[in-house]
């Protein structure tokens, strides 16, 4: 089969041989190299084809061919596959718009929870530390103690106390309860100033009695405050404390500041201490 090729291929050059024959000698003899090297390679692969193979052909060992000339370019390649998407590209430089109006102001949020302590200061800071602490502490307390008197109907201040009244008359339970139900204690005068602030207050009051924190209950004729505390301060009228009837171991002070023992049931305006 491969035999077969190979002579008609031979045939085939003596077509273009006989072909020639109208052309011009030097180019007669171009197209002649061309056609025997063409032979020659064509030659060279059938035998290497013939070696490769197990054909009945006879096989024999060719001279080497000469090297051929360079073929001429080949056509274009076809586009390739896409390639891969490239990186994000830099943000546009467009013009910015001129800001918002303000809007309105948010509801107030809730009250922070308190602070951790302060660090340790030196010794001058610490000094003033603790010294504000203590001025903000009484402030706080006074203030509180004010704001207590400013709710009642009457008040003068002796000193650093307070004494009050809403004008309530009653026995002295019932004015102690009352003084202790506004954080303040019956009023009991521990210096003739205070005693005469008292009478103001009464004045004010229109008042005859009012009870005193001082009684005998616990022994008989030794008048104590309500922490049962030896008096320091008293203003008895004459001929008192008398215990009249085996009754009488409360305390009241007359319009005129002077005191008097009387029975703890009965009713006289009641004033409080701040
Ligand atoms: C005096 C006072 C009594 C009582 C009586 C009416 O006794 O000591 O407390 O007020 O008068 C005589
Ligand atoms: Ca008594
Ligand atoms: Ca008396």
């Amino acid at each position: 089969m491969v035999c077969v090729q190979l002579y008609s291929l031979i045939a085939r050059s003596d077509l273009l041989q006989q072909k020639s024959c109208h052309l011009h000698s030097e180019q007669q003899m171009a197209l002649l190299k061309h056609l025997l090297c063409a032979a020659l390679l064509l030659m060279e692969f059938v035998l290497l084809l013939l070696a490769a193979s197990e054909s009945s052909c006879p096989a024999y060992a060719g001279v080497p061919g000469i090297p051929g000339h360079n073929g001429s370019p080949g056509r274009d390649g076809r586009d390739g596959f896409p390639g891969p998407k490239g990186e994000k590209g830099d943000q546009g430089v467009g013009a910015q718009g001129p800001p918002g109006k303000i809007g309105p102001s948010g509801v107030v949020g809730p009250k922070g929870d308190k602070g951790n302590p302060g660090l340790p200061g030196t010794g001058v800071q610490s000094a003033l530390v603790m010294q504000l602490q203590s001025d903000v502490k009484y402030l706080t307390d006074r203030l509180a103690v004010v704001e207590k008197v400013l709710g009642f109907r009457i008040f003068r201040k002796v000193g650093q106390k307070y004494y009050v009244s809403d004008g309530l008359n009653g026995t002295f339970e019932k004015a102690q309860r009352f003084c202790s139900d506004a954080g303040a204690k019956i009023v009991l005068p521990r210096s003739e100033a205070e005693n005469k602030v008292l009478t103001s207050l009464q004045a004010a009051l229109k008042s005859i009695y009012v009870y005193a924190g001082a009684t005998d209950r616990q022994k008989e004729g030794h008048f104590v405050d309500m922490s049962n505390q030896p008096l320091t301060f008293t203003n008895w009228k004459a001929k008192e404390p008398n215990d009249y009837n085996g009754a009488e171991d409360c305390t009241v002070i007359y319009k005129s500041g002077v005191w008097n023992d009387i029975n703890c049931n009965s009713e006289w305006h009641v004033v409080c201490e701040l």
